[in-house]
């Protein structure tokens, strides 16, 4: 019998690389707004597993609950959480930044990943069973330019993700941080609004990590066996040495 993992910002990326990478082995609640992308990858999915679709912006709290409370008890009884869910929106100096993009970020970032969490733990703690991961960054180990505020919401991922391990340690709940550097998805796409050509430059001349490399390390820690937790991962790609130093070919 398959227990269940839901995992948020399951449309692009790192998130939908990890639902088709669980699906052998989890059933799964795949999370997103845009709803016409989760429909797509549920009919992939529904090939190997049961499925189920949550569409909410993860910034509304009363979405957010309603949705993971509206589930029946039996899709209610998540056993792997994957806070995934964020994006970087802007890349600017602190004097210079946009005050809508700084809000984005700590209500996805943060609060949102705090609001999901609050919904699908209790239950975690009722049963003294469950397994989190949530996705940090290299921008939550080192400060680089201009990253000002999204550095500052993975610095916080990485406080929740300590956080949570010591209160839920009395329930068996394992939880653990991955953080990854560049890796090439649709979030560069976001941080800058849909310029393609910035897009490009980030992972000019370096080979990125793809979302698959980090949806494996996913399954790597979930596979692991009981009184193992791995706390922390962090995942470069081979020409990345930090935020800030990376070695691009010409
Ligand atoms: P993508 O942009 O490809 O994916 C982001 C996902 O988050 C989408 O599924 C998106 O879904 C979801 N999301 C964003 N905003 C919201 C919202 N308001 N409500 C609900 N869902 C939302 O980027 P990645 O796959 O790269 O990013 C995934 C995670 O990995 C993020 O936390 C990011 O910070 C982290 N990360 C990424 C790195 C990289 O270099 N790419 C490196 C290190 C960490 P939708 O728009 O449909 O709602
Ligand atoms: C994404 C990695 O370096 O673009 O979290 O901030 S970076």
């Amino acid at each position: 019998m398959k227990s269940i993992a839901l995992i948020t910002g399951a449309t692009s990326g790192i998130g939908e690389a990890t639902a088709l990478a669980l699906a052998d082995s989890y059933h799964l609640i795949i999370c997103g707004r845009r709803k016409d992308r989760l429909d797509k990858l549920a009919n992939v999915l529904k090939m190997k597993t049961d499925v189920t679709c949550l569409n909410f912006d993860i910034r509304d709290q009363g979405a957010v609950k309603a949705a993971i409370e509206g589930l029946d008890d039996t899709w209610r009884s998540i056993s792997v959480l994957i806070n995934n869910a964020g994006n970087a929106h802007g890349l600017h100096y602190i004097h210079e930044g946009s005050t809508e993009d700084w809000d984005a970020m700590i209500d996805i970032n943060v609060k949102g990943l705090l609001y999901v969490s609050r919904a699908v733990i209790p239950q975690m703690v009722a049963k003294q069973e469950g397994n989190i991961i949530n996705i940090g960054s290299t921008a939550g180990i080192d400060v680089y330019p201009r990253g000002n505020v999204y550095n500052a919401s993975k610095f916080a991922v990485d406080a929740l993700t300590k956080g949570m391990r010591m209160d839920l340690n009395p329930y068996n709940i394992k939880v653990s941080e991955i953080k990854p550097g560049l890796v090439e998805t649709e979030f560069s796409m976001v941080r800058f609004k849909g310029d393609g050509e910035r897009s490009k430059q980030v992972y000019e001349g370096i080979e990125a990590l793809q979302a698959i490399d980090i949806a494996e390390c996913i399954s790597f820690v979930l596979s692991r066996p009981k009184h193992v937790t791995i706390a922390d991962m962090v995942v470069m790609p081979l020409a990345q040495a930090s935020s800030t130093i990376l070695n691009r070919k010409k």
